[in-house]
């Protein structure tokens, strides 16, 4: 009830209000300046968006973003010369030149006409992003929009949200409405953490049992996973995505110019694989089951054992995955693999002896090498977690940091490209809070503040003179304990607004109660407009709280 009085509320003043103010968007553009005319350009029906070249669809997703927004239906007209513009409409040039930098766009609004210039599907993409929030939001006849020209690129070449679906699995219509999110914030990269202990999420032809047995559990653990005695809700849980769904994602993300990054976590973490195919494990006689509970390391044997068998599976996992996924880069996980499994295992040692592998870190590192050099001959370049990094890798990987500063540091130095998502403060599924009442999370505190503070390069490494090696950064959303989409919502907001100005923004253009402001009258009015929830004590949780 208090939600939609919000909400009418919030409607009602865009009612009366006429246009947005520019210093509102979020992230910070590089530069703004308003032109001497205030006049406003009035968006009324019908009026047209020309486009140039191959922009179609994204011409008619602004059209339809629109409509969504402020009730006015805009018509869409491909143009061969979107140059002289003689009608009153809204323009999309692409403008071919050599020496920008990529992303880049300019948007301009004057009485007559608005224009986004870019020279990338990606630069228009996020013009399409500002120019939507100088709109208002509510039910309109027409809307005006004041005069403003911004120049704007990002900071980061590659800006990340993750989304864990197999803790818990979402529906197609929250990964959509995820991947909104992800372009409102003009991030450019979804990583899709498709398998795990806890189930399998892609649908596989080759090997049908990862779907038939990986994809369900049997229950799942209620509370914490340190919580003794360990609760379960003896309630069969899973699922997953069918090809045909998996490409209707892509094909939504690729008209926002995401891509769309899947995850094959490997070689551990690969618990609902052996429960399907017992002979890919060390104990090829067991019965496993996929994992009901959080936290395997070390505690429940979750690793593929180094076989023939094993090797021709992967070969044929990630085919399917590389068939599936336009994306340049794979994710093959490579996080928290046990040793010990393959320490108690005689074959497993058999077969270190016979490949020269001195101990299990080797036998990690020539399984990530296995499959990053079959991904290659693929055209696919391999990511992993910083993991794969333990012992003597090809540096043509490249490796997601989710460790400390020390991991970065460590890969950044002997060569790999790193993107950078730090635990603390990137893993939002950690608390925002220390509010002993608050919703169960994982543990921890990465408050708004801290999100919004932190500098994807770190001091060591600007000394080091190796900033170039950190493309980017990203936050994980591990789901253990968020099982629907509020909760992935109220974990996610409004960190995930902090985290893309950090990404997009350079660092002198950043401030946080310039953007507290932002966040309050630009971005909080959209999580409203999406009904999205969010955590909503961000003012008082800030770092004067952290722990000693
Ligand atoms: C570690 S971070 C994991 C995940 C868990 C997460 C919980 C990483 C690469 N692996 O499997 O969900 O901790 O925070």
């Amino acid at each position: 009830m208090k939600r939609l009085f919000i909400t009418a509320c919030i409607l009602c003043i865009c009612f009366y209000s006429t246009a947005q103010n520019a210093h509102l968007i979020i992230p910070k553009p590089a530069f703004i300046s308003y032109p001497h005319s205030s006049e406003p350009f009035v968006l009324a029906n019908k009026q047209p968006i020309f486009y140039s070249a191959n922009f179609e669809a994204q011409a008619d997703y602004l059209k339809q973003a629109i409509l969504k927004q402020t009730g006015i239906e805009l018509e869409i007209r491909k143009s061969s010369d979107v140059k002289n513009r003689s009608t009153t409409g809204i323009y999309l040039i692409l403008i071919a030149t050599s020496n920008n930098s990529p992303e880049q766009y300019e948007l301009n609004v004057n009485k007559q006409n608005i224009d986004i210039q870019f020279h990338d599907l990606r630069g228009l993409v996020n013009g399409i992003q500002s120019l939507l929030q100088l709109m208002p939001i509510g039910q309109f006849n027409v809307a005006k929009i004041s005069p403003i020209h911004i120049e704007d690129q990002p900071r980061f070449a590659y800006r990340g949200m993750h989304l864990d679906v197999v803790r818990h699995i979402f529906p197609i219509s929250y990964i959509k409405k995820y991947i909104d999110y992800l372009a409102f914030h003009k991030f450019n990269t979804f990583h899709w953490h498709l398998t795990d202990d806890q189930g399998w999420r892609i649908e596989m032809n080759a090997y049908p049992k990862l779907n038939s047995i990986g994809s369900f559990r049997n229950e799942t653990l209620i509370g914490h996973f340190k919580d003794s005695p360990a609760q379960y809700d003896g309630t069969r849980y899973g699922g997953f995505y069918t090809k045909a769904e998996i490409k209707e994602i892509i094909q939504y993300a690729s008209i926002r110019a995401i891509t769309v990054i899947p995850e094959i976590d490997i070689p551990g973490h690969s618990r609902a694989a052996i429960a399907a195919y017992p002979e890919l494990s060390t104990k090829p006689d067991t019965i496993w089951n996929v994992a009901t509970t959080w936290g395997m390391y070390n505690r429940q044997n979750n690793v593929l054992a180094p076989k023939p068998a094993t090797f021709r599976f992967l070969e044929k996992v990630f085919d399917e995955v590389v068939a599936l996924f336009p994306s340049p880069y794979i994710h093959v996980g490579g996080d928290e693999c046990s040793k010990i499994w393959w320490k108690q295992d005689p074959a497993t040692q058999a077969f270190m002896k016979e490949n020269g592998l001195k101990n299990e870190t080797a036998l990690q590192t020539y399984f990530i090498e296995f499959i990053a050099k079959y991904l290659q001959s693929k055209g696919k370049q391999t990511i992993g977690w910083h993991e794969i990094n333990e012992g003597d890798l090809d540096t043509s990987t490249i490796v997601m940091n989710w460790g400390t500063e020390k991991q970065a540091i460590e890969a950044a130095s002997k060569g790999f490209n790193v993107i950078n998502t730090p635990g603390k403060p990137f893993y939002f599924d950690h608390y925002q809070s220390q509010d002993p009442k608050d919703s169960l999370a994982i543990h921890g505190y990465n408050p708004l503040e801290a999100v919004y503070n932190y500098n994807p390069i770190p001091t060591a490494i600007i000394q080091k003179g190796l900033s170039s090696k950190i493309i980017g950064g990203q936050a994980n959303v591990w789901t253990e304990y968020m099982g629907n989409e509020k909760k992935v919502d109220y974990m996610i907001f409004p960190r995930m607004t902090a985290l893309s100005e950090t990404l997009w923004s350079a660092p002198e253009k950043k401030n946080y109660a310039d953007f507290l402001k932002r966040l309050e009258q630009n971005a909080i009015p959209r999580y409203l407009f999406w009904n999205s929830s969010w955590f909503n004590e961000y003012k008082k949780w800030d770092l004067s709280k952290s722990p000693k």
